[in-house]
């Protein structure tokens, strides 16, 4: 007989000894986190029936960021719009799949947080049964007793109240930190919880696993082909032979093409992910406020560090909704190696 989970905490009972942290708390994030816990629910259940139900495929749209919106990215971005600051707590709302801000009606402005978020990465995914995954990012109006204006909206990552991902996989799992550690809970769609299963993460200080699409290597600088080789031959300090096999060669390749995916298993594995520049796409792929910094704050509260190639992610003040960034992001002594092998790179220019 299956024994029962080891610790039954549910995701809303850790959020409310979250805020008993916070004495002066009103419940607003409280609320707030529950609103995207159960929009996460909702997301799952139509994402585990895609195969059944006329929801794969694509809708013949582009979204802004002038990609095809598949059936389910519709899907999640209006259970996510509509779940979320149904008590007014949102006065903005930021989303990858919609080319402007959007201010919620229940909130008229007043609503303390600001929510920016993914609400399906990887969906291209959906339709050959690969995992794929929700990203969000909350942070506080700057000034609380003012109507919110854009400038709240582009704020960087070191102001991120909280964040965390949803990972649509053999099993759905809620991964958050709210600067107090980083923690995953486990749905049980038999009782339609979350429950605590990942207490605490912390990421290995190197990786063994890299993550990266070698398709566009013709593409990268040279100090970025630089770091490749190494990560295949291992980073060997003394060698400048281009085909020996350096120390610490132990890694492997993995890589999903669903940057949650990618991230999830390098967070609990020890990984880094790649998606460095190219001479088209020069500011990369990857969308600053809704994926990269909202997974920066995460692994930098899990012992990790996550970089565009010269400065923490962290530190980039946006200067529109839908920038994007080049990232390397994981095990913390990996993603330092490749600034310093980038700026190594560029000096010697
Ligand atoms: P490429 C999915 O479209 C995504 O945004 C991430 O989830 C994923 O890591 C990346 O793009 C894959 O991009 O260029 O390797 O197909």
């Amino acid at each position: 007989m299956t024994q029962p989970p080891k610790n039954l905490q549910t995701i809303e009972s850790h959020i409310l000894d979250l805020q008993e942290l916070h004495p002066s708390a009103s419940g607003e994030f409280t609320g707030l986190l529950n609103d995207i816990t159960f929009a996460s629910k909702v997301i799952s259940r139509e994402v585990r029936k895609a195969g059944l139900v006329d929801i794969l495929g694509e809708t013949g749209d582009e979204n802004v960021q002038g990609e095809v919106v598949q059936k389910l990215d519709d899907y999640a971005n209006n259970v996510f719009m509509r779940c979320l600051g149904t008590k007014g707590q949102v006065s903005i709302m930021g989303s990858e799949e919609v080319a402007e801000p959007i201010f919620p009606d229940t909130s008229q402005g007043s609503g303390t947080y600001i929510v920016v978020f993914d609400p399906l990465d990887g969906s291209s995914n959906i339709d050959v049964n690969v995992s794929v995954g929700t990203i969000f990012g909350i942070w506080k109006k700057k000034n609380r007793l003012a109507n919110v204006g854009p400038e709240d909206v582009l704020q960087p990552g070191r102001e991120l109240v909280a964040a965390g991902y949803v990972i649509y996989g053999s099993s759905t799992m809620f991964v958050y930190s709210a600067g107090h550690g980083v923690h995953g809970f486990t749905l049980d769609p038999s009782i339609g919880e979350f429950l605590l299963s990942h207490e605490n993460i912390k990421t290995p200080f190197r990786s063994c696993i890299y993550s990266v699409n070698e398709a566009y290597e013709p593409k990268w600088s040279p100090e970025v082909r630089e770091v490749l080789r190494q990560l295949k031959y291992g980073r060997d300090t003394t060698s400048t032979r281009k085909d020996a096999p350096g120390k610490g060669a132990g890694m492997t390749a993995r890589y999903i093409g669903s940057l949650v995916s990618d991230f999830h298993r390098n967070l609990l594995k020890g990984g880094v992910y790649l998606y460095p520049p190219t001479l088209e796409k020069t500011e990369g792929k990857l969308r600053l406020m809704c994926e990269a910094a909202p997974l920066a704050y995460i692994v930098e509260n899990a012992g990790g560090y996550a970089s565009d190639g010269h400065q923490s992610i962290l530190d980039i003040t946006p200067t529109t909704l839908h920038q994007r960034v080049p990232l390397y992001i994981g095990s913390r002594d990996d993603v330092l190696w490749i600034e310093k092998m980038i700026a190594e790179g560029e000096s010697s220019i």
